[in-house]
């Protein structure tokens, strides 16, 4: 059996039958039904967050976050605004923001947890400046602080990218609590899925009305359409999927926390691998498992090892290269040079991290990559 960087965590079919049933009485299938809602209230509860709303999928919900924070529009005032963000992540950040209009201006991450570096932040703001759109990338916390003072002092808006970082803790709060909002994925390949999904944590409760009309077509109500809005709405499937999965959720970490470990066990302290050790107040979810192949130290490159598993069908991953700023569509793009961003795409590669690994396969794995 091949393996693969991740698997779906998946309910008790029973369960998910169990929770689809009444939609075979109601007929209620989608547009925000009683199924939606209580997850919607469940995911609260368990985010500790204040306000939530739902979308089909992570990245949908990110776009029109930035319609509803007013972005679009601030940098249609300001002609032609700019948010800052990192070159470090999956293409979906970078699009959210040029699909509102806006420009990524790209600044460097930090070697030490691949987020943003928040030191080099203010020296790209102007005046066309909107936002700052972080990433907590491999659901590692950003500095969050330090970001909020940047802000603050400059009058901008902060959307995190939290696709990554479901149910994490920044000293004991939940991570959708930073910034003005955050958003979640439930991808499939996500630590929680709905199969798609996604969601908006927010701070500010102006921001439900818009988020909720822009996933319905921008609907306020039946005859008065107030915005350009889309279709974005989580059906009432997808939603009893997030239900049973969101039971099993304490229990699917404590599981990657397993592999997590065995991993550190086998590789920790060998000379050119380089893990990540975690952060201080952080309650973690296990999300990725980052290894950076220092290829002078460790005599293979981190696309030999790449290969050398891909031999034994296992497939690893090599999120996220190559960097955003070095792709087709963004090479152009304005912003300093990201040096360090440059050399963690090159060096990093994912290893498989799911419930269910077992044992003698990250001993397999772990062989491959020793010998
Ligand atoms: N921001 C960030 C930082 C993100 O990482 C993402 C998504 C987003 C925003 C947008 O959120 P969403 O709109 O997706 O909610 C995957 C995912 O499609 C994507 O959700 C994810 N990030 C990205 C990092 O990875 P691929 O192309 O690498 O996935 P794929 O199909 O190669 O799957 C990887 C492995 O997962 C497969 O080899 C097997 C396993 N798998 C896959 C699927 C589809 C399963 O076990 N079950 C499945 O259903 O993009």
């Amino acid at each position: 059996m091949p393996i693969y960087v991740t698997r779906s965590s998946m309910p008790e079919l029973s369960d998910y039958i169990e929770e689809i049933k009444p939609m075979f009485e109601s007929h209620i299938l989608t547009n925000m039904g009683p199924v939606y809602k209580k997850f919607q209230s469940q995911l609260i509860t368990y985010l500790g967050v204040r306000e939530l709303s739902l979308f089909v999928n992570g990245h949908l919900a990110l776009e029109m976050a930035i319609q509803a924070l007013g972005l679009t529009k601030r940098g249609e005032e300001v002609g032609g605004g700019e948010v800052i963000t990192t070159p470090f992540t999956f293409v979906s950040t970078t699009h959210a923001i040029t699909r509102n209009n806006l420009k990524p201006v790209f600044c460097d991450i930090r070697k030490s947890d691949y987020c943003i570096d928040p030191d080099k932040i203010e020296e790209l703001i102007t005046d066309k400046t909107v936002a700052i759109i972080p990433v907590h990338v491999y659901g590692n916390i950003c500095d969050v602080h330090k970001i909020e003072n940047i802000a603050e002092k400059h009058g901008l808006k902060v959307i995190y990218d939290g696709a990554h970082a479901f149910g994490e803790e920044y000293y004991g709060r939940g991570v959708g609590n930073f910034g003005d909002a955050t958003m979640f994925s439930f991808h499939a390949t996500k630590v929680f899925n709905s199969i798609e999904g996604g969601a908006i944590a927010y701070r500010n409760k102006r921001y439900g009305v818009p988020l909720h009309e822009l996933k319905n077509f921008g609907m306020h109500t039946e005859t008065s359409i107030t915005s350009i809005g889309a279709n974005a709405k989580l059906d009432e499937f997808r939603s009893a999927m997030g239900i049973c999965n969101l039971k099993r959720i304490d229990e699917c970490i404590a599981d990657r926390k397993r592999v997590h470990d065995h991993y550190f066990r086998r590789l920790e302290g060998v000379d050119g691998i380089e893990l990540f050790k975690g952060q201080k107040g952080v309650k973690p979810n296990y999300a990725y498992f980052p290894v950076y192949f220092d290829d002078k130290k460790f005599g293979k490159s981190r696309d030999d090892v790449y290969m050398a598993l891909r031999e034994e069908d296992i497939y690893t991953r090599k999120y996220f290269y190559p960097a955003i700023n070095e792709l087709e569509c963004y090479r152009d793009n304005p912003g300093a040079p990201t040096p360090v961003a440059h050399d963690v795409s090159l060096h990093i590669l994912t290893l498989p991290i799911y419930e269910g690994l077992a044992d003698e396969d990250i001993d397999r794995i772990c062989d491959i990559i020793l010998s």
